[in-house]
């Protein structure tokens, strides 16, 4: 066949209008254009089937997808809002009844090398039913505090209850008795009440007032760790803001990642005026280098005029904190990798900083993916393997992987030659990466070396523990679900 010129130009043109038609139609499918309408109208349905089957076959499988994927998200919040709405009618209807049972689900002895053979006891609730790491699954998260020969516990949307320690010691069935507080009335963000990381974040008693930091909401999705406090009683506890600081940190700060998870909120007893609290950078990582800001900061806080002073900086996420005579021990959650044991040692005379975001052993998480927001984050927070060589303060021990250190506490005269027990909790997923577990660490007389780390399996992940030096216990709260554990140890 031959073709002469003017069939060659006609046929050159409909190849490129015809082209240029598929490539119109590619770019523009799923959105509504006016060649839609066109085809709309005068195509047939099998002709249409047809061209999106055949013609253009990927592009319009991943717009079904990409459609599939909308309204699934769609349902899913749909969903955790109304599980939201139950979940504070299920914490409603409890607190009416007004107790919260536990029932003894383990009783055993363990043995420890170099530890020793303790009791390990368990108590589980299906009354508590809000989780603060709804990543994570946890299913309910609670804090809790020893005092008056009574356990206190907070959960983490605000029940508080308690019950006298001996009923632990002799009863399988465990009720314990809510207190009915105003924090229904003082906290109107809704999240506190929700599956979320927003929440009660310690509860700690001193001197017959009972203190609780939380997740607060300064203004839209701008949050900080405040303080309340309240008389204990009984009966009823008022909480008043006693810490709470004008400054906030937006999900959407300067280091563009929502570090909602990095909150710290640790309470401890300090001196007869002060009281400790540990702040984390809720994601806006160089306040912690900050001095001025109150976050990535632990803070001594008078406990009558609310005045605070810096004790130490460069934290990141502090979620423990314990005191041993002039020594403070710090458990710090970093990114990925490199969460950290700290000891702050109250009588050197050093600038007590630890280094968090120029120096850490972990690495950048939370940029999902954004190659820029990478190389971003490393500019501002270059996480370098070295605190020494940058002028902070070396970690005691660091993990990588990393454990999701939680709390850490002192168990006093433990060691006959004077070395130090300190025991830390691990949340985390993976067992065999020491995660879910409790680690026993022994350090020497000054906390200058840890001698030896050994592990007791909870299999669970270990929000909250206490140490009762009246009865040589400790206390575990264990959030995937929702247990309490007794470990007596066997002297
Ligand atoms: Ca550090």
């Amino acid at each position: 066949m031959k073709f002469n010129k003017k069939s060659k130009i006609t046929l050159t043109v409909l190849l490129i209008f015809f082209v240029g038609i598929y490539f119109e139609i590619e770019r523009n499918m799923g959105k509504p254009t006016f060649y839609k309408e066109i085809t709309k109208k005068i195509l047939p349905q099998n002709l249409k089937d047809f061209f999106k089957t055949r013609i253009f076959s990927s592009k319009y499988e991943y717009m079904l997808l990409e459609n599939k994927n909308k309204k699934l998200k769609k349902k899913i919040s749909k969903q955790n809002e109304m599980i939201g709405a139950r979940n504070m009618k299920i914490s409603e209807l409890i607190s009416a009844v007004g107790v919260i049972n536990f029932q003894k689900t383990h009783d055993e002895l363990v043995n420890i090398n170099e530890i020793g053979e303790m009791r390990y006891l368990k108590f589980g609730t299906s009354d508590l039913i809000v989780g603060k790491n709804p990543n994570k699954k946890a299913l309910s998260t609670s804090y809790f505090d020893f005092s008056d020969n009574k356990i206190f516990l907070i959960s983490g949307d605000g029940i508080l209850s308690y019950s006298s320690f001996e009923n632990f010691k002799v009863s399988n069935n465990l009720k314990l008795k809510i207190i009915p507080t105003n924090l229904k009335s003082i906290i109107t963000d809704n999240k506190f009440f929700e599956n979320s990381y927003i929440g009660v974040k310690d509860l700690k008693i001193i001197d017959q007032k009972i203190f609780i930091s939380y997740s607060k909401k300064i203004s839209d999705d701008c949050y900080n760790t405040s303080i309340l406090k309240g008389d204990l009683s009984l009966e009823k506890v008022s909480f008043k803001e006693f810490f709470s600081p004008e400054n906030c940190v937006s999900g959407k700060n300067d280091f563009g990642v929502n570090g909602k998870w990095a909150q710290g909120g640790r309470i401890i007893n300090f001196n007869s005026d002060e009281i400790l609290f540990t702040v984390g950078t809720w994601g806006e990582e160089d306040l912690a280098q900050d001095k001025e800001s109150v976050f990535g900061k632990i803070l001594a806080i008078n406990k009558n005029n609310n005045k605070h002073r810096v004790i130490s900086y460069g934290h990141r996420n502090p979620q423990g904190l314990t005191k041993d005579g002039n020594f403070l021990i710090e458990s710090e959650h970093s990114p990925s990798g490199g969460d950290e044991l700290n000891v702050i040692n109250l009588s050197s005379k050093v600038d007590l900083n630890y280094g968090w975001p120029i120096s850490s052993y972990g690495e950048h998480t939370g940029y999902e993916g954004s190659e820029s927001l990478k190389s971003e984050l490393y500019k501002k927070a270059p996480l370098h393997k070295s605190h020494k060589d940058y002028g902070y303060i070396e970690p005691s021990r660091h993990w990588t992987p990393a454990l999701g250190v939680s709390e850490v506490v002192s168990v006093k005269n433990f060691f006959k030659n004077g070395n130090n027990l300190i025991l830390l909790a691990a949340l985390g997923d993976y067992i065999e990466e020491g995660d879910r577990s409790v680690h026993f660490l022994s350090f020497d007389k000054n906390y200058e070396n840890i001698l030896n780390e050994k592990v007791l399996i909870t299999n669970e992940r270990v929000r909250d523990m206490i140490y009762i030096a009246e009865y040589d216990c400790v206390a575990l709260y264990l959030e995937s679900s929702a247990e309490i554990a007794l470990i007596f140890f066997k002297s």
